[in-house]
């Protein structure tokens, strides 16, 4: 079942638009006055909340994005702005005990997910106070207490381990769900197929989250994939299939709240394209070459951020001055959190012997340590 159909899909028109086209205008009145359709149905605490998260995430990765350049960060470090609303609307849709694992694209999902921009922070900088003790880096954040289970750095990797998560909660009966984040370039490999296929066939509670950002590295998803309404790939599996607009972070959150009453009530499985875009490139050390300056900047017309903000501005929910307040709060909330890294101390030598091998019996040995 898809719901929606190719040609009505506002995110393809602005994509196909050329800067200051009537076709782009028109695309955003539109998305604005859809958004601030949905704002009505949210009270103002959850409205406000959804403004900071993008917010600290977007401040977060600029000072991510200087601290790397100034090598306090190593390794790779793969950034998330302009894809904020993904993240912030669909895991705003799920409890504290659900499940979510994503790709090495992560630091938004870790922090939306309720781990620290502190240990965020520390973890990227390879220091003892991070999230998986400075062993993980960018792309293996990872936090039991609030069960985000990683940061996944093999295109894939994570999505038949979300169903594997997905069928151990219904196996022991719980009611939680489990949120698969995955590029449109991971579509392309087996595992995504087998997944859906077994997510189904089992009734599953897994929601599986396309974050179609239509770039695999330096390759366009046109020169990649055959079909390219992805949401039409759980047709061939039976399964609900949806397609959001994921510059809007109250559809985002609809598409994601329809798709949690089917996992827990139903255990039913969905698959939801999120058409969205990344306003940096693939990594802190792509060269870009494969897309214009003009291409990007016709999407950040579109910058979730903003068009929040402008809603919450234009529907008298908050004031220029508290959003000033707001942006003030999260600059000194990431200061904090680049001082906690900077000040965390480097993991211990003794640390490269633990964590290395699951010891589930609890054996004591050189190798369990
Ligand atoms: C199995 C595998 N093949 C190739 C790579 C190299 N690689 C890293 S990121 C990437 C592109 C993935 O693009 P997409 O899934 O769209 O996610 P995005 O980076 O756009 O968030 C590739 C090919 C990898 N990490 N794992
Ligand atoms: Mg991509």
């Amino acid at each position: 079942m898809t719901t929606t159909d190719a040609k009505s899909r506002s995110a393809s028109a602005v994509i196909e638009a050329e800067p200051n086209e009537a076709g782009l205008d028109e695309g955003i009145a539109q998305l604005k006055n859809e958004q601030k359709e949905r704002l009505g149905g949210l009270d103002r605490e959850t409205l406000l909340d959804l403004h900071h998260q993008m917010l600290l995430i977007r401040r977060f990765e600029e000072k991510s994005a200087e601290a790397y350049s100034l090598g306090k960060i190593g390794g790779f470090c793969h950034l998330y702005i302009g894809q904020e609303a993904v993240a912030v609307g669909a895991i705003s849709a799920i409890r504290r005990d659900d499940y979510v694992l994503t790709s090495y694209r992560e630091h938004a999902h870790a922090i939306a997910k309720g781990i620290s921009s502190d240990a965020v922070m520390a973890e990227l900088f390879g220091k003892a106070g991070g999230c998986s003790r400075g062993k993980g880096g960018s792309m293996h954040m990872f936090d039991r207490e609030v069960n985000f289970l990683g940061g996944h750095a093999i295109v894939g990797g994570q999505i038949p381990l979300a169903t594997g998560v997905a069928f151990a909660t219904k196996y022991k009966g719980t009611d939680q769900v489990t949120l698969s984040f995955f590029g449109e370039a991971a579509v392309n490999q087996g595992a995504f197929h087998e997944s859906l296929n077994m997510a189904q066939l089992w009734k599953l509670p897994c929601i599986y989250v396309c974050e179609n950002n239509q770039y695999g590295m330096g390759t366009s998803l046109e020169r990649a994939m055959s079909l390219h309404d992805i949401s039409r790939k759980a047709d061939a599996y039976e399964l609900a299939g949806e397609f959001v607009d994921g510059m809007d972070v109250l559809a985002v959150r609809a598409a994601t709240e329809r798709a949690v009453k089917r996992a827990r009530e139903q255990y039913l499985p969905t698959l939801i394209e999120v058409r969205t875009y990344r306003f940096m490139g693939h990594s802190m050390s792509d060269p870009g070459n494969y897309r214009t300056r003009a291409e990007i900047e016709k999407h950040q017309l579109r910058d979730p951020l903003k068009l929040f903000s402008a809603s919450l501005l234009e529907t008298g929910t908050v004031t220029e001055s508290e959003l000033k307040e707001m942006d003030q709060k999260v600059h000194e909330e990431v200061e904090r959190a680049l001082q906690f890294a900077d000040q965390s101390p480097e993991p211990a030598i003794e640390e490269l012997y633990t964590d290395v091998y699951a010891n589930p019996l609890g054996i004591d040995g050189p190798r369990n340590r």
